[in-house]
Order: C-alpha cells, then structure tokens, then sequence
C-alpha cells in the first residue's frame, strides 16, 4: 500500500487497484475557441494544469498504474443531448453548431479530442460521456470494476462541474477519491479553491485532496521499495 499526505489525512491505495482518470482535458475545455470559450469563459486559466499533469501521467505509466481519460460530448445528431443542456445559457455558440475547431463538443471533432500534451497512449481507456458526471450514460463504472480498480486518483477539469460530479458518483459507488490540487483547474479561482475545500471538508466528505507533489513523491518512495 502507498500513503500520500493528504487533507484531510492520510490517502491510502494500492497502485494495482487504483485508475489515475483524467477529465475531459479536450481542446474544447483548454483551447481558445472551443466549447469553454463559448460559454464567456478564459480558457488559459486551465492550463496551468498541463505541466504537472504531464508528469503525473508519465510517472502512472511508468508505475504500471492504470490510466483512464474521459472525454465531454455528444454524438453527431445530438439525441444524447437534453435541451436542459443544450438550451442552457447564452453561449456565443451552441453544442453542435460549427465553430473555428469542428463541431462545438461533438464527438469526432478536433476540438472535442484531448489536447497534444496529453494525448492518450494506445490501449489506454477513453471514456466518451455525454453529461458531467464520468459514470453517467457511460461504462466507466463497468470498465473500473472489470479491472478490479476500487481507488481513483482524479485530475482534469473542470474542478467544479466535471471533476466534483465525477468525485461525487464514484464517491456513492465506493470508490475512494484523491483529487489532485494543481492537476484540476476551473475558470473560477475562487470555485477551484472552494471546490477542493468542499472534498476534504467534514472528515473527507466526498474524498482526499493533495497536490502532484504529495503523490508523485509517495509514488517514487514505493518504487524504490519494489
Ligand atoms: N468538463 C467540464 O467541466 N465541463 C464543463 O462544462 N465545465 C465548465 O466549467 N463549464
């Protein structure tokens, strides 16, 4: 077992029942021009996220940890959209509508694919999810228990919709969550701040929460034991 020094304690796993899941880290989210700047918001707030995750997902491959992406969109003729979705707000662009990088969040489209600097490698499990939550209308929740994965060590974005509700699923399915400070990122500071206050908060309601550093130097300490 690894031990990472966490809020609010001490976050336990075993990295060969543990997924590192990376959240919707699609060029829609990150990207100029994409579904994130369509909603008002400034995409270049996310990427300060890319550097660490970067080296956290080298080191998950490196370790032999399973690693799981997921992406946010819908299919091409929008049907797995809801209007309470598709109708929210007053973007610049709607889903589906044609925008600068293909599409606005629909699957195929370069902007709905993840970014470069973390491309996923072959044989790594994409998850294409059609709402915020990861186990929602998807097979997250039967690929994770295929491969006997009972830990998840959350990144991407964003740390108030997509990562939180993602926590909150699999924190009711069982799971035991670490979420990973500087790996997740909003467009709101003050909602990123908080969104991790509200994880660890009352004796770790949803989850454990620790930056890249905590974990990677847990991670390295286990390798050098093995
Ligand atoms: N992935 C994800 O968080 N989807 C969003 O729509 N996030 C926003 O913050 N808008």
């Amino acid at each position: 077992m690894t031990t990472v020094d966490a809020a609010p304690g001490a976050y336990t796993f075993d990295p060969a029942t543990t997924a590192l899941v990376i959240i919707d880290m699609q060029r829609d989210f990150c990207e100029p021009e994409g579904f994130g700047e369509t909603l008002g918001n400034d995409v270049s707030l996310l990427r300060s996220v890319i550097p660490p995750l970067q080296e956290v997902l080298a080191t998950a491959r490196a370790t032999g940890m399973t690693v799981i992406h997921t992406r946010e969109g819908h299919v091409p003729d929008l049907s797995d959209c809801p209007p309470a979705k598709l109708n929210r707000g007053e973007p610049s662009l709607r889903i589906g509508d044609p925008g600068p990088k293909g599409r606005i969040l629909i699957r195929g489209e370069y902007g709905h694919d993840i970014i470069d600097e973390l491309k996923p490698e072959p044989g790594e499990l994409v998850i294409d999810k059609p709402g915020k939550g990861s186990f929602h209308g998807t097979t997250f929740g039967a690929e994770l228990e295929a491969r006997g994965i009972t830990s998840l060590v959350v990144a991407g974005v964003t740390t108030e919709v997509c990562v939180h509700t993602t926590v909150r699923e699999a924190n009711d399915r069982g799971y035991e969550c670490l979420v990973l400070s500087d790996c997740t990122g909003s467009y709101f500071p003050e909602f990123h701040r908080v969104a991790l206050e509200m994880v660890a908060a009352q004796g770790g309601i949803f989850g454990w929460v620790a930056d890249s550093t905590a974990l990677l130097s847990a991670l390295t300490a286990q390798e050098a034991v093995a």
